[in-house]
């Protein structure tokens, strides 16, 4: 097992893996940018780098400056969280050269996933269900002829995208050129290429994602789903397991064939496959190669330490159970709290003037602020996350009113007046929500 792993992330998720690291004995380096020296996972760790600026592609994106903080501190091991260098397949390949584990996949198969044409083959190949899509197109008549032969309403993505930047929806023949120029522009603006692909475009799907974790031996199991449909441009707001859309056949069916798929890709560490699920219908769209933000349900309900097994199987060990070992128990919700404006999103940074969490049977929170810690406006606004747990979904919505009342942030403006609304709302209660409903709410929640 390692000796000292170097947590290269921020913020809660940094602290979530230092607990994980503690309570198996491994000592933690952690890394920071000059706008985090005084950060509760700097203050918890037992060693801790500067690596530089606030601006994050000069510190948390710097991966010389990680890497030489890993050597000279001698960790044995990097795991990256989630964000900043998680996905990057170059850092990855980076850390495996200089004889230190990245706690995640191999690298290669962080370049396969990336490549979201790539992955849908993989996927595809492995018995996954996909929506009916194109190949790279190479120009704006192919966009045209794979559109005619799929079908209207059609999206075009970009081929080293994901998180859902830079799609563009055409909704009949005359949308092509535009849709196919625009996707094209915005993938060379923000990824590695300007490579565009083309898919049916679903209209009112929802958003559920099944875990796994896979050893070295060729071990998979499943952790279940999530239904993360709650969202606004593309940002997660309320995530729960198990999801109301699915019953235990449709939930079988698709578990089942994701961890035989997982199987045959020879994919090793956690991971989340994520689909669409429409007309009782999945799709998948991409697999995410890292540890997610809404890991703290899928723990809630079947007790996997996932950060835990993680480490064990980058350290080369097996997973310590077998799939017919977990048990899945309860329902389990949660809600990011941002520093926010609740009605504008704008970010609202500053200093905390007061913190009191919720506690009690059934409630997490995962947090790095203090009672007088101060926001950098550098980073992502998410400032907690509350996850709930209870015998039945009911329970679970009883608890999380409860929890987010008594919740007490000042200082900063949050979105928990917006959550709290939110859990109100009918088609929260009833389940029947999908991934536009949030927008549609929130237009009139705004009048
Ligand atoms: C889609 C889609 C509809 N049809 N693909 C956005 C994130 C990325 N992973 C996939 N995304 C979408 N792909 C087809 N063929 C709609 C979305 C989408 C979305 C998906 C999940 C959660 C929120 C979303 C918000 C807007 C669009």
């Amino acid at each position: 097992m390692f000796e000292k792993i170097l947590i290269a992330n921020r913020g809660e998720i940094a602290l979530r893996i230092h607990r994980a690291c503690r309570e198996m004995g491994i000592k933690t380096v952690a890394v920071h940018s000059e706008a985090d020296s005084n950060a509760m996972h700097v203050r918890l760790a037992d060693e801790a780098v500067c690596i530089g600026p606030a601006k994050a592609t000069e510190s948390y994106l710097n991966k010389p400056a990680i890497i030489s903080a890993a050597v000279i501190t001698g960790a044995d091991a990097i795991h990256p969280g989630y964000g900043f260098l998680s996905e990057n397949a170059d850092f990855a390949e980076m850390v495996e050269r200089h004889g230190i584990a990245f706690i995640g996949p191999t690298s290669a198969q962080m370049r396969l996933m990336g490549d979201k044409v790539a992955a849908r083959a993989a996927a595809q190949k492995a018995g996954m269900p996909v929506a009916a899509g194109s190949p790279e197109l190479k120009s704006l008549d192919e966009a045209y002829v794979w559109a005619k032969k799929i079908g209207f309403p059609v999206i075009i993505k970009a081929k080293n995208g994901g998180g859902g930047k830079g799609m563009k929806v055409a909704l009949k023949q005359e949308d092509i050129p535009d849709a196919y120029t625009l996707a094209k522009a915005e993938a060379k603006a923000s990824f590695t290429s300007d490579e565009v692909y083309l898919e049916k475009f679903l209209t009112h799907p929802r958003h559920i994602e099944i875990q796994i974790l896979a050893d070295s031996y060729g071990n998979v199991v499943h952790l279940g789903e999530r239904d993360c449909s709650i969202q606004r441009g593309n940002q997660k707001v309320v995530e729960e397991t198990p999801s109301p859309a699915l019953n235990e056949s449709a939930r079988q069916n698709i578990c089942k064939i994701v961890r035989k798929a997982i199987q045959k890709i020879g994919y090793t560490n956690a991971g989340t496959l994520e689909f669409l699920y429409e007309d009782g219908k999945f799709y998948f769209m991409e697999m995410n190669t890292r540890l997610q933000v809404e890991h703290p349900i899928t723990e809630l309900v079947t007790g996997v330490d996932l950060v835990r097994e993680q480490i064990r199987i980058a350290s080369g060990a097996k997973l310590s159970f077998k799939q017919e070992d977990i048990s899945f128990s309860g329902h389990a919700i949660e809600c990011r709290i941002n520093a926010e404006n609740p009605l504008n999103f704008l970010p609202s940074p500053g200093k905390i003037e007061e913190w009191h969490a919720p506690g009690g049977l059934g409630v997490r929170v995962d947090s790095e602020i203090y009672s007088g810690y101060q926001i950098p406006a550098d980073y992502d606004s998410m400032i907690a996350k509350l996850i709930i747990s209870s015998k039945t979904r009911n329970g679970a919505i009883m608890r999380l009113r409860r929890a987010l009342d008594e919740f007490v942030i000042l200082g900063v403006e949050t979105t928990l007046p917006l959550l709290q609304d939110l859990i109100a709302e009918p088609e929260f209660l009833d389940g029947t929500y999908d991934i536009h409903w949030l927008e549609t709410w929130m237009q009139k929640y705004k009048l």
